[in-house]
């Protein structure tokens, strides 16, 4: 049975997700277009709390002043009209061909100085439109031939394109965010910030790094062949987890952009549970407030039908895994093999409080290395319980 979400369960579209029309290398669209302000209308209708967009979902990459500010207008209208909250705003740097070896680290000062126009003018956009985060995928950013790019200067330009966009929010004093989002490749063949963790490393080296943080996508890390629950996990830990992006991928290919769930479903299950529960046995540890958002592209075979269906499989595969994971953090069985797994004693730091270094080599704790290699986690049994909860049986 399907399940009908509310604006209260914050979930949120891109634009250019309902929006694609089935263009891929190797075939033309397969849908037409609608205008923004008719995705908005529709996905209200469907229950969702909120929309993003790229500059140029909204209006032509080409567009004059006049016909930007008329769309922008056309486009806020609705969604205040229709209860849609616009959260966040990014930048197209990846399709028109000047981008083609990139925007802030194209070997190209001229395209580097261009593409820092454009991103500062859709930070004005996002902080126009109330938007509290502003996502920065560098899709362009990074080269097929390891000859022609430096990577050092190439990180030298990303930071400064970063830092300055950063200090240009804050210098004007917007309630904005921007969240970068790592990928590993496609369109380029290597992409700088392939991983969260690379793009934890950068952002420990920028000036403003206290405004900048993560969009995490689950396809993208998964194309890295990371788990995602993990890559999540690190950026919460880090204070990072500024927004996120859900979809669907099965293994390692193209960037498929499935619904969510249409991937590694046990994967989604566990990371609906953290997003939901927060870290199991630590009520206090960082937890994700922000919205629900998908990035997906409705499979090219689907009409309108289909793409508003995949819209609402989006929301309703979402709210079910959130069912299966209260349930299953709520079961006793669960809370059992939990302790008997250890999983809560890892709360527990290593050395104990006020022990010294010099206390800790010099002392003994009995400790019984045959009995802790001969210990038994039950990990499968707490995974099995997981697999039941989301099987229903
Ligand atoms: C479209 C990309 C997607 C990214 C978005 C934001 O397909 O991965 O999240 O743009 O720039």
């Amino acid at each position: 049975m399907a399940l009908s979400p509310t604006p209260d369960d914050k979930f949120s579209f891109g634009l250019w997700t309902v929006g694609w029309l089935g263009v891929d290398p190797f075939g033309t669209a397969s849908r037409e277009p609608l205008e923004p302000w008719d995705y908005v209308r529709e996905l209200a209708d469907l229950g969702a709390w909120g929309i993003t967009f790229h500059d140029n979902d909204v209006f032509a990459f080409d567009a004059d002043e006049a016909t930007k500010r008329s769309r922008i207008d056309k486009l806020k209208k609705v969604c205040d009209d229709s209860g849609i909250t616009i959260e966040m705003v990014t930048t197209n740097t990846f399709t028109h061909p000047v981008f083609k070896d990139g925007g802030f680290t194209s070997n190209d000062r001229g395209v580097r100085r261009f593409g820092l126009r454009k991103v500062l003018g859709a930070v004005d956009i996002a902080a126009e439109c109330g938007a509290t985060t502003f996502v920065m995928w560098g899709g362009r950013e990074g080269a097929e031939y390891d000859g022609s790019k430096n990577v050092y200067a190439a990180l030298e330009r990303y930071k400064e394109g970063v830092d300055t966009v950063a200090a240009y929010i804050k210098d004007k004093a917007y309630d904005l965010r921007i969240g970068l989002e790592p990928k590993p490749n496609e369109p380029r063949g290597d992409i700088f910030l392939p991983t969260v963790g690379h793009a934890l490393a950068f952002i420990a080296e920028l000036d403003n790094g206290d405004i900048v943080g993560l969009n995490p996508e689950t396809g993208h890390e998964q194309m890295a062949n990371l788990n995602f629950s993990h890559q999540l996990g690190q950026a919460l830990w880090s204070g990072k987890l500024f927004h996120l992006d859900l979809n669907g991928q099965r293994g390692l290919k193209y960037d498929q952009d499935l619904v969510f769930g249409h991937g590694d479903l046990l994967s989604a299950f566990f990371t609906v549970d953290l997003l939901e529960n927060g870290f199991p046995g630590q009520p206090d540890a960082p937890r994700y407030t922000g919205p629900r958002h998908f990035d997906y592209k409705p499979s090219r075979t689907e009409n309108m039908a289909g793409v508003w269906d995949s819209a609402r499989a989006c929301m309703s595969t979402y709210l079910h895994l959130a069912e299966k994971a209260r349930a299953f953090r709520a079961d006793p069985r669960v809370t059992e093999a939990m302790e008997y797994a250890g999983v809560t004693s890892l709360q527990e730091p290593t050395l104990a409080e006020g022990e010294t270094l010099a206390d800790f080599l010099a002392g003994d704790d009995g400790f019984d290395v045959q009995q802790a290699a001969e210990r038994d986690y039950g990990f499968v049994k707490l995974n099995q319980l997981a697999v039941e909860h989301l099987t229903g049986r």
